[in-house]
Formats: structure tokens, sequence, C-alpha cells
């Protein structure tokens, strides 16, 4: 049965060169999670005073509040699957402590990080989004801030008041879905139908040691193989075979293509016997074009190589002048080569050494979240007969942080109003006594 569950069964994934020794790790290979990532609250200010003996008026200690915990993403060449995901989905980081009494400060909250696979790319699972693209080592991405802690009485304290008794609240922690995508990192990736000789060329390029057998489906799993070629190292990308309708779900589905998406060159490879079912190479040719086609027209335009393999046997000779031709007709460089008997393959990574060093790195995702936009207006006031409601980011920050039991912290809020503007636009438009004004999560009725 192919199934395409059947990826989620035992695997062996392997993975030569990353580190100094070439390891074989058995593992689930998965590839793609959804995670819940949310952070701290800020700690609340205290409204604290302070009491000496013959001191007749002490003066304001509270504390601020500490930092609420981030939940950071950080790529990490320690892991190779996003499996840790299918049983651990949600992350949270703790609140900020309050502050307290002699200005003491309260203890900010420790940043949760969660550790990916390196070509790890962050979605917004609910909005599609690219958030970020984790393709090298180390490189950590903020998926939620930590609330910010509010200010202890102590820093409210002026000439003119010096008793305040207002704190702020910390704000907030945030919370988010997340899609997390594996898409392995690859200089050259390797496609073509089941069968044609992939885990076979990759196996004898290479130190990786992939299962290889004469029938269809027998890579399960994106496999990676170091080759060396003098100085340089190329990173090749084994994946399962393609069939003709892969990207509405046959044989495999064509999903496993993200591990190519990153490559600077396809090796496309053809069994140019044609098989037992004495296939044209041409048509399995036109057949997988249309399929990476179908995955991403980017894709499909990557740089590409015709691998003519299997010219040991005496179909494949048969077919081979006429391949040959036509593919360097439409522009491709064609190696005919036998896996097998290795006959050709020093040509070909030859041609391949040399055409990756002229080709740009493998293209990273761009996050697509749109830029903050421009500096806007201080505050938007709309009205509903005599219901009037004031909207902008400066104000709803400051209705965060307030404590609305707290008349002074109201006072203070009455007199950013003020200096904004907001009363003499209420004014402009005719607000009366009686109406009621919204801002925030905050009413009140207006009164001249
Ligand atoms: N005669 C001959 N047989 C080959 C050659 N290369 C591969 N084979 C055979 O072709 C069959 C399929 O090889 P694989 O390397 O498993 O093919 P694959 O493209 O990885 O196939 P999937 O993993 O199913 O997509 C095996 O029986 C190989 O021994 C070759 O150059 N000549
Ligand atoms: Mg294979």
């Amino acid at each position: 049965m192919l199934a395409r569950d059947r990826r989620a069964s035992m695997h062996a994934l392997s993975l030569t060169g990353r580190s100094a020794r070439p390891y074989t790790v058995y593992i689930m290979f998965i590839d793609r999670a959804n995670i819940k990532v949310k952070s701290g609250d800020g700690g609340d200010g205290a409204v604290q005073f302070h009491r000496e003996k013959y001191v007749a008026y002490g003066g304001p200690s509270g504390g601020d509040g500490g930092h609420g915990g981030s939940v950071l993403i950080e790529a990490t060449h320690d892991l190779s699957t996003l499996l840790d995901f299918r049983f651990k989905k949600e992350f949270e980081a703790e609140a900020g402590a309050g502050g307290t009494a002699k200005n003491r400060h309260g203890k900010g909250a420790k940043d949760v990080i969660v550790r990916v696979p390196v070509g790890t790319v962050v979605y917004d699972a609910d909005s599609g989004h690219i958030l970020a693209d984790l393709s090298q080592e180390g490189e950590r991405y903020l998926a939620a801030p930590g609330g910010k802690g509010g200010r202890g009485n102590a820093r409210f304290a002026s000439p003119t008041n010096r008793a305040p008794t207002t704190a702020e609240r910390g704000t907030l922690g945030v919370q988010f879905n997340l899609r997390l995508e594996l898409k392995l990192l690859a200089d050259v990736g390797l496609v073509g139908f089941p069968n044609a000789g992939k885990s076979t060329l990759i196996s004898v390029i290479s130190a990786a040691k992939p299962k290889i057998a004469d029938y269809p489906f027998t890579t399960l799993e994106p496999q990676l193989g170091v080759v060396k070629l003098g100085e340089d190292t190329v990173v090749v990308a084994d994946i399962p075979g393609l069939i003709e309708g892969a990207h509405s779900g046959a044989g495999l589905g064509h999903e496993f293509l993200r591990h190519v998406e990153r490559t600077r060159l396809l090796l496309h490879v053809l069994d140019l016997s044609g098989g037992p079912e004495e296939r044209d190479p041409l048509q399995d040719w036109n057949i997988i074009n249309s399929e990476l086609h179908s995955y991403s027209p980017e894709l499909a335009t990557r740089p590409m190589v015709a691998v003519l393999n299997k010219i040991d046997l005496p179909s494949a000779q048969e077919n081979l002048e006429r391949t040959r031709l036509e593919l360097e007709n439409q522009g491709f460089a064609v190696f005919p080569i036998s896996a097998a008997t290795r006959e050709g393959l020093k040509e070909l990574l030859n041609y391949v050494q040399h055409r990756i060093s002229q080709l740009p790195p493998p293209p990273s995702f761009i996050p697509t979240v749109p830029e903050a936009a421009a500096p806007v207006k201080p505050f938007e006031l709309t009205r509903q007969d005599r219901v009037w409601v004031v909207t902008g980011s400066r104000i709803e920050r400051m209705i965060e942080h307030l404590d609305p039991d707290d008349p002074e912290s109201l006072h203070r809020l009455e007199r950013t109003l003020s200096k904004l503007g907001v009363y003499d636009a209420l004014k402009a438009r005719g607000v009366k006594d009686g109406d009621t004004v919204k801002v925030g999560s905050l009413e009140f009725t207006y009164v001249e």
C-alpha cells in the first residue's frame, strides 16, 4: 500500500558530512508542525511609600514590574526533523514579577527558546504569511515578545507631585499560532520518476546509504548526501520519485518537493532504458517538468541538467541519440551516465562543480508580513449617534498600562487626551454633555 501516511513511519535519514563524521540516525522524518507560542505578561509596577523613623514624609518607593518572558525560535544543526513537535506543541513563557517596596524591581521572566532544525521556515498559521526563514545555525526569530513591566510609583514623583499614588500595569503577553516547515538546505536536488536511479546516484557520489530497489517509491523520505569535489563540498538532496498527477496526490504526492526548493541546480534523472514498461524517456521528461511547474512555477525555472541514466542497458543505448539531441536542442546540458557502472559520473560531477560555482546561493524565503505602515495620525475619532470612539496606538497602549480604579492614573490619561487634541476634536465635531466617549476598553461620559 502506498498511502501518504506511510511517510510517518520509521525510516532512516542519513546526514553525511554536516559534521566531521558521517552518521545515520533512525528517526521519523517530520517536516511540518503547528505550534502555539505565548509570551508572559509584564509585572505590575508597585505603589509603595518609604517609611522611616524621624522622616516626616517618606517618598514613593514602588518598584517597576519585571518583563514577561519571550518565546524565541532558534535554528540548530543538532536537529534534523520537526519530530519533537508531535509531542509538544505549546510553548509558554512566564510572567514578570510585580514591583515591590523599597524600589525593588520585579524579576524579569526567562525567555523560552524553541529549537528547530536549520532550514525551518516559520509561518503565521492563521494568515499564511512567512515570518522568518531560519537558514543559519543559531539564527533566532522573536516569535512572541514578552509584556513590558509597568513602572512603579517612584517613577512618577515630580516637584508638583511628591507622593504619586499611581503605578502602571504590565502589558500583556501575546499569543500566536505558527506553522513550521522544514525545507532542507542543499545545493543540488535530484528529481525524476521512481526507479530512475536517483538513490543509486547519490549512493555512488556521496557517503549516503539510501535504500535502493527495483520497485517504485523505494525512497519515502528526503535524504542528504555530501559530495566532495576537490576543495568544494556539494550537498545533494535525494527525494521520492514523482509520477504523473503527483500534484493532485498520485503516488506520494509532491509535497516533498519543498526539500529541493532551496537548491541551486536540479539534476533531472531519466531512466533512459524506459524500464520494463518501455516508456519514452522524453515523455517522462515532460511529465516531471509539468509536475514541477504545478508545484511551483518558480521551481520549474531552476537551472536543470539532464542526467540520462542506465546507459549500460541496451534499450538505453537505443534511446540515447534521439533523447540527447532533443534535450540539447531544448538548451539543456545532457550527461549520459550509468550509476551502476559509474560510467560518465566524472564528467557529470565536473560540470556540477563548475556550474554550482556560478549560480547564486539557494533562494531564501522572504518574510511576507507587510511592513509597519507609515506613521499615522495620533488618533482617530468616529461617531455613532451619541457614542464617540477614540482609537490610536499610543492611546491604546496607555490604556493597556492603566489601572482604571486609580483616580490618579485617570487624570494622567485625561492630560494625555487633552495634549493629543482629543478634546478639541470632540468639541469641533459637536460633542454634547452626556455623550459617551469610548477609549480602548474604557468608556466614560463627556462633561464639559
Ligand atoms: N542497469 C542499471 N540499473 C540501475 C542503474 N541505476 C539504478 N539502477 C537500478 O534501478 C533500480 C531503481 O534504483 P533507485 O536508485 O532505487 O531508483 P530511485 O530513482 O531512487 O527510485 P525511487 O526511490 O523509488 O524514486 C534499482 O534496482 C537499481 O539497482 C544503472 O545505471 N543501471
Ligand atoms: Mg530512491
